[in-house]
């Protein structure tokens, strides 16, 4: 294969990453990722502590320049699901930025420092990982470059391995259907532990030759300002348009910032048709949409030289085959903008499995398609439309997928609760927000939301709290027993 990211294979001088004060060119960022790869290479599988820094994008690219499989790990996460994490991934290193403190489960295992400063200091010293080793050459297409965790309805997050070919494939496809080159520098504030952040928000700027600025919190006059001094697109989740359609009244900046930019591109969740019209009535600009997955990456999205229409998330990608399937499996052909089927896709951009999860892998195809969940309509134009999901246990909240299912679990050992159920509500902000539907074990002295936000966010990611309670005598059954989530309405 060829290498992943040509432009620091030549050393080229162009910038490559900006998160704050601190930027990396190509070439620093090979000399500075290429030592630290010298000494995690051979592991057979390491964790980056993903914070929103220039040291994740350091770690995570030496990784791959080492092909060593990476993990990366919200450090917002509680302690059941890093436990659960780290069980199943079984890293052999973490890398972290200098001065941050791990949690005790991975304090145990031998740390590399991702500072910039320090890694290139340390090229060559041994460190506790052991001596320096030559860089392997270019792993194999098939090697594992990526494990990322994603919720599931019930159970804990399964680990997607991502292949290097699904990188490079989803990537290359997305520079066809943007039209995305080395003269484009991008914008975003998206986390750097999941597909949308990382992959096409680090990867994909590093894979091109191109740049990134990371803003480290989501702002929009971080947002205005970056556009209005170079940045040429920006990645962002609805939450953040939505954000960005809320402030345009009375920030003309923000505006002109986003008339100026070559593409603005929204995906891990639909952006509403309302702030679509928002933003392109004050900055004459549209909002493309892209849809992707974590076990798919890219599948979708409306091409730059293409007609953006709100509702729709585009056209398949190069080298991406979609169909809509009918509830008796049989593909739909018809292209007539109603028939509703659920997507399933196949293609080079496709995961190669769950980590230690072959039962769930196999319940994922459908004869070498990858189901989706997703139900959507296609328009005669070949554009999709996703106007719903399968299951009603998952929810999209600020464009994370949130099992109800693991939720419950963790609310249901409080001491104080005796039943619950977690549902998704629109929210504007949100798209969803979640909701605990509890019932007290002492209907005087209910856990207050507080109190069983904060037990979520002890053992779970932070933004699996719920964010509003409401406290019932009783949850609806029917008659087998089963908890009627359609009638938990707010
Ligand atoms: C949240 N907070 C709470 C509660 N819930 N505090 C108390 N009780 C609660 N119930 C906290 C938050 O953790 C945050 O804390 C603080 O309130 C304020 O939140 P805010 O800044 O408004 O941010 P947010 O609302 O938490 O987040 C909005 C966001 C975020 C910035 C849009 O949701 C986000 O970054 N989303 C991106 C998700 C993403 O990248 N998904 C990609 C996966 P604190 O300040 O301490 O944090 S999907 C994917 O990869 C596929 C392939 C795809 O298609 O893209
Ligand atoms: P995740 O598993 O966290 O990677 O989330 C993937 C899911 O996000 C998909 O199955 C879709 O339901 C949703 N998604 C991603 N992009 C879009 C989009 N542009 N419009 C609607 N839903 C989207």
């Amino acid at each position: 294969m060829s290498p992943l990211f040509p432009a620091l294979a030549a050393g080229s001088t162009r910038p490559a990453l900006q998160f704050g004060d601190q930027a990396l060119s190509h070439a620093e960022l090979a000399t500075v990722a290429g030592a630290l790869a010298a000494r995690i290479a051979g592991a057979p599988r390491v964790a980056v502590w993903a914070t929103p820094t220039l040291g994740t994008a350091v770690g995570v690219v030496a990784a791959l320049l080492a092909g060593v499989p990476v993990v990366p790990v919200n450090p917002k996460t509680g302690e059941r699901e890093l436990t659960h994490i780290v069980t199943d991934s079984s890293p052999a290193l973490v890398l972290a930025e200098r001065g941050v403190e791990l949690p005790p489960v991975l304090a145990g295992l031998a740390r590399l420092d991702t500072d910039i400063d320090h890694v290139s200091d340390a090229t060559g010293v041994p460190g506790e990982a052991g001596p320096a080793a030559p860089l392997p050459a270019e792993p194999s297409p098939e090697a594992p470059a990526l494990i990322v965790y994603t919720s599931g309805t019930t159970g804990p997050p399964k680990g997607v391995v991502l292949p290097r070919r699904a990188v490079a494939a989803t990537l290359d496809a997305l520079e066809d259907a943007w039209q995305w080159t080395e003269t484009d520098v991008l914008v975003h504030a998206l986390p750097l532990f999941h597909v949308h952040g990382l992959i096409l928000g680090i990867l994909g700027p590093l894979r091109r030759g191109g740049s990134v600025r990371h803003l480290g919190r989501f702002g929009t006059d971080g947002v205005a300002c970056e556009l209005s001094s170079g940045a040429t697109m920006l990645f962002g989740v609805p939450t953040m348009y939505h954000r960005i359609a809320e402030a345009l009244a009375g920030d003309p900046a923000l505006a002109k910032a986003l008339n100026g930019a070559r593409l603005l591109v929204s995906g891990s969740a639909a952006l509403p048709v309302h702030d679509h019209e928002r933003i392109a009535a004050a900055t004459g600009r549209r909002v493309i949409e892209r849809y992707g997955m974590t076990e798919t990456l890219m599948n979708t999205s409306v091409r730059a030289d293409g007609e953006p229409r709100a509702g729709t998330v585009g056209v398949p990608l190069a080298g991406v085959e979609l169909r809509l399937v009918d509830e008796t499996g049989a593909a739909i052909t018809a292209y007539d903008g109603e028939t509703v089927g659920e997507i399933q896709v196949r293609g080079p951009n496709l995961f190669t499995e769950y980590l230690n999860r072959p039962d769930a892998t196999e319940a994922a195809f459908d004869d070498g398609w990858f189901r989706t969940g997703d139900m959507a309509i296609r328009d005669p134009d070949g554009y999709v439309r996703i106007v719903g999901r399968k299951a009603t246990d998952l929810i999209k909240s600020g464009g994370y997928k949130i099992g109800a299912g693991e939720i419950e679990n963790v609310l249901l050992e409080h001491p104080g609760v005796r039943e619950a159920a977690v549902t998704g509500e629109p929210d504007e902000d949100l798209g969803e927000r979640i909701v605990a539907w509890i019932v007290p074990a002492q209907a005087d002295a209910p856990p207050s939301a507080e109190e069983l936000a904060a037990h979520v966010g002890a053992q779970l990611a932070s933004h699996k709290r719920p964010r509003t309670v409401r406290y019932l005598a009783a949850l609806p059954r029917n008659d087998m027993g089963k908890i009627m989530k359609r009638a938990l309405r707010g």
